[in-house]
């Protein structure tokens, strides 16, 4: 569409879920055609308000549209310091918005655009928990009788920490908090805490008992969330292994990667990692050199589609598939864009569902849906989902820093979430 511009550029926080959640709304000067983004980093939603308010719009306004790479390169570097959770957040905002601008000038949905569609549904997998094994299958059932064939096991969350309500999944784990409690030194300072040993000595009764009482009949997930020391999650993921994992998430952390050598040497069990990578740098040599198997990168945290669809081409090249995050601080904009790329891309993995309350439903109508086990978008233009403000308004931001992601070992010292 000739004469185009960028007109307008807005923020919005809300909390529909509960969690946070950031989105950018992109005006043009013809009237009615917006576009969409999501730019949620639920830990730090001012700063990345701030950061599209004061820098990105200036630079936007006046733009044509259309040009979405040249956007994403220019926008990307003209700080010269570039990357990070914050930027990269604030400009998957405007990335998501252009595309699903372009969208609506073609009047094609963007997994069109992108190529088209590789696979009739998206295969999902969802989160089961509970205090002991027992919950934790009783959980696994209550998923797969909704169709779900792949189920993600935790047992009292990452770690073992056990958790009251993290926004995530609600549950009442306060017992496992008492037990490590009374390992702790007197006056311990405040935190989530978790006990490393024994959450890697307990860990493996689950998935026994789990592939004793349900067999072969669902596939299964377990996320380590960098929760044990490298070697400690080297000696978990030989245990493991027996299970017949679907993957294995997170064993190290980013700044440990070195370790997936080590790990590739001793077990075969498909390992994923990515949801804290927001650097090129962080993925290359790991893809490059056959040392992860699922990319979990969360789509808004390195930059948005225009960065994630080359992700996905890289990673098809080396047989790496796609497991883009999916959890609950993400609003169903973000949803929609992992669905329209894992429609496109023929690495595809499987993807991580977080099911949406009636009030997410309401701000954000449109958008995925789910049936048998399998997501799935409508024919609509763009990335087909709507955000409606007076909606949104109904649910202002929280602005608090979550308590989980204060983890603590017995002894009191902080470690990472
Ligand atoms: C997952 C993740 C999330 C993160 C959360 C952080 O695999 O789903 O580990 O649950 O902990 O997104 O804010
Ligand atoms: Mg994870």
């Amino acid at each position: 569409m000739r004469n185009l511009k960028i007109e307008d550029v807005e923020v919005f926080l809300t909390s529909p879920n509960n969690i946070d959640l950031v989105v950018v709304r992109i005006k043009t000067n013809k009237e009615g055609l917006y576009g969409l983004g999501c730019a949620t980093f639920t830990q730090r939603i001012y700063a990345v308000k701030q950061a599209i308010e004061n820098y990105l719009k200036p630079f936007l306004i006046g733009k044509d549209p259309a040009n979405i790479e040249d956007i994403w390169q220019s926008a990307n570097v003209n700080a010269y310091w570039r990357n990070g959770p914050v930027m990269n957040n604030a400009l998957s905002g405007i990335d998501m918005a252009l595309w699903d601008i372009k969208g609506k000038v073609a009047d094609l949905p963007v997994y069109d655009l992108l190529g088209g569609k590789s696979r009739d549904g998206i295969a999902l997998y969802r989160h089961a928990d509970g205090a002991t094994v027992e919950e934790v299958e009783e959980s696994v059932r209550a998923i797969m009788s909704e169709g779900f064939q792949y189920a993600r096991c935790q047992m009292g969350m990452y770690g073992g920490a056990g958790t009251e309500d993290i926004g995530l999944i609600s549950m009442k784990m306060k017992k496992a908090q008492d037990m490590v409690g009374k390992r702790s030194p007197e006056n311990r300072r405040p935190g989530q805490y978790f006990d490393p040993d024994a959450y890697a000595k307990t860990i493996e009764s689950l998935f026994q008992h789990l592939r004793e009482s349900l067999g072969n009949s669902v596939e299964l997930i377990h996320d380590i969330h960098e929760r044990v020391t490298p070697i400690e999650a080297i000696r978990l993921a030989k245990k493991l292994e027996k299970y017949d994992l679907f993957f294995l998430e997170d064993p190290f952390s980013p700044e440990n990667t070195e370790w997936l050598k080590m790990l590739r040497e001793q077990v075969s069990t498909p390992i994923a990692m990515g949801e804290l990578f927001s650097h090129p740098n962080d993925w290359k040599s790991l893809i490059a050199n056959q040392q992860i198997d699922y990319i979990r990168a969360h789509v808004s945290a390195i930059g948005g589609i225009t960065p994630a669809r080359k992700l996905a081409s890289f990673g098809e090249l080396y047989g790496v598939r796609t497991a883009w995050h999916g959890p609950g601080d993400l609003s169903p904009i973000g949803t929609a864009a992992n669905i329209h790329l894992d429609f496109t891309a023929t690495n595809f993995g499987i993807q991580e569902w977080t099911p949406m309350n009636d009030a997410l439903k309401e701000v954000f109508p449109g958008g995925p849906f789910v049936k048998d086990g399998y997501a799935n978008v409508t024919d609509q233009p763009g990335l087909g989902i709507d955000f409606i403000e007076e909606e949104a308004m109904k649910y202002p931001p929280h602005g608090r820093l979550p308590e989980w992601t204060l983890a603590r070992t017995p002894d009191g010292t902080s470690v990472k979430p």
